[in-house]
Order: structure tokens, then sequence, then C-alpha cells
């Protein structure tokens, strides 16, 4: 299998961090400069799978292309049952997709945020003050349902899930890249991301410094704060 990633997003790291914990090594990684020129890109094919050009992408090597990263996440749990992140039982696995589905949500919250309020993304997308403190919102309320259902050494339980994968990237990315906070009304994430910081999995990322300039004042830029 090849994998189609690049370093530092919060969905690529959703990927990165998932392989780390499971110590998975035998699929290969092409690494994707950002932002992305589909045009160097292998025979185009990932353009022709995905227009908008989101990565990651899992080639499963026998005619399958997977561009969303919660399937991939799922696809590769069934390839590799060991050391299971999903939950023994279905309850256990119901509370897993919950927490993924809360996470995503907040991720796609944040990103109207960042994508809307940032001067770095300011030529790629038009700002537009309301939509961020719009996207802002809804981020930080995400992360409140998320405060509330965290139980356990993990965000549930006592081993880690495809939830804390899919939570610590986009935590990662928030607070490192955009200099964004965990708000100081979630104390049960904030203990639990200083724990998550503290695995092997979750090796900073190297992120553009040219870019880090701009982007980790986002707060101050929109005065919105977490
Ligand atoms: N829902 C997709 C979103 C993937 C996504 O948006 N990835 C970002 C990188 S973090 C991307 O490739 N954006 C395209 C671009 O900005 O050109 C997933 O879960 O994989």
């Amino acid at each position: 299998m090849k994998l189609y990633n690049f370093g530092w997003g919060p969905y690529p790291r959703r990927i990165a961090t998932y392989l780390a914990e499971k110590e998975i090594t035998d699929i290969e990684l092409v690494e994707v400069e950002f932002p992305h020129r589909p045009e160097l890109w292998p025979d185009g094919f990932l353009l022709k799978l995905n227009p908008a050009h989101s990565l990651p992408v899992l080639d499963n090597g026998r005619g399958l292309l997977i561009g969303q990263s919660i399937a991939i996440l799922e696809y590769l749990e069934e390839q590799y049952p060991a050391r299971n992140m999903l939950g023994a039982t279905p309850e256990d696995r119901a509370v897993t997709r919950e927490l993924v589905s809360i996470f995503d949500e907040a991720t796609s919250f944040f990103g109207l945020w960042a994508r809307q309020g940032s001067p770095v993304n300011a030529d790629r997308h038009r700002p537009n003050a309301a939509a961020a403190a719009f996207g802002a919102e809804r981020y930080v309320n995400k992360l409140r349902v998320a405060e509330a259902k965290q139980n356990g050494s993990f965000l549930f339980g006592s081993t880690p899930t495809i939830a804390d994968c899919v939570a610590a990237a986009l935590i990662e990315f928030t607070s490192q890249f955009y200099g964004v906070p965990l708000p100081a009304d979630c104390p049960k994430l904030l203990a639990w991301f200083a724990r998550m910081g503290e695995r092997p999995s979750m090796h900073p990322p190297k992120y553009p410094a040219e870019m880090l300039e701009v982007s980790r004042h986002l707060q101050e830029q929109t005065n919105i704060f977490a």
C-alpha cells in the first residue's frame, strides 16, 4: 500500500499519528509538498480521484484509492487488527465513532475560522470576518461537547483509539500552527492533550517557518479568543 500525505496538516497528521501508534511500517509513504501541485503527482491520478486534490490518499495496491482520512483509518483498522483502535464492543465502537465525528466537525469549523480569518490563507481563500467568527464559535462549541464526553486516560477508555488520533492532530494544529490554545473551560481536554503530547507517536511536525510567522497570530488577527 502507498500513502500520499504531507507533513503537518490536520488531516494528514491523523494518519501519521495512527501509523506511529500502531507501529505500522510496511506502507510506502509518498510525501507531497504543500500547497499542493497536482501537476507533479504521479500520472495525475490523485487529481482524477478528487478534484479538490486533498490529502491524505491511500492506494491499497489493488485498485482502490481512498481519499478521506476517516475512511482510511477505518480501512487500516480492518487490515491491521492488532492493537485494536476502534473499540472492543459495539458500544465502544459507537463512542469512538461519535468522538471522531465531533472532532471531524470541529476540524471543519476551525478550518472556516482559519481560512476566512488568517492572512496566511488570503491568497487562496477570500477573507470573511463573519464566516470566521461563525467557524470559531462552532469550533469552541464542539470542544465543549467533547470535554463533557472525555472519560479515561485517553478521550475514552484506557487505550488510544482513532478518535485520539483525529483529535490530537486537530489540537496540535490549532495550538502549534495557529497559536490557538484549548479553552480554559476544557480542563479535561487540556490534561488529555498534555498526556498525548508525551507519546512518541506525537513527535511535533515541522511547519514552514515563513507561514508560521503569520499563522500563529490567528486570535489577534481575528480578534476572537478561544
Ligand atoms: N475530509 C478530508 C479533508 C482533507 C483535506 O482537506 N486535506 C487538506 C490538507 S490538511 C488538503 O489537502 N487541502 C487541499 C488544499 O488546500 O489544496 C479528509 O478527511 O481527508
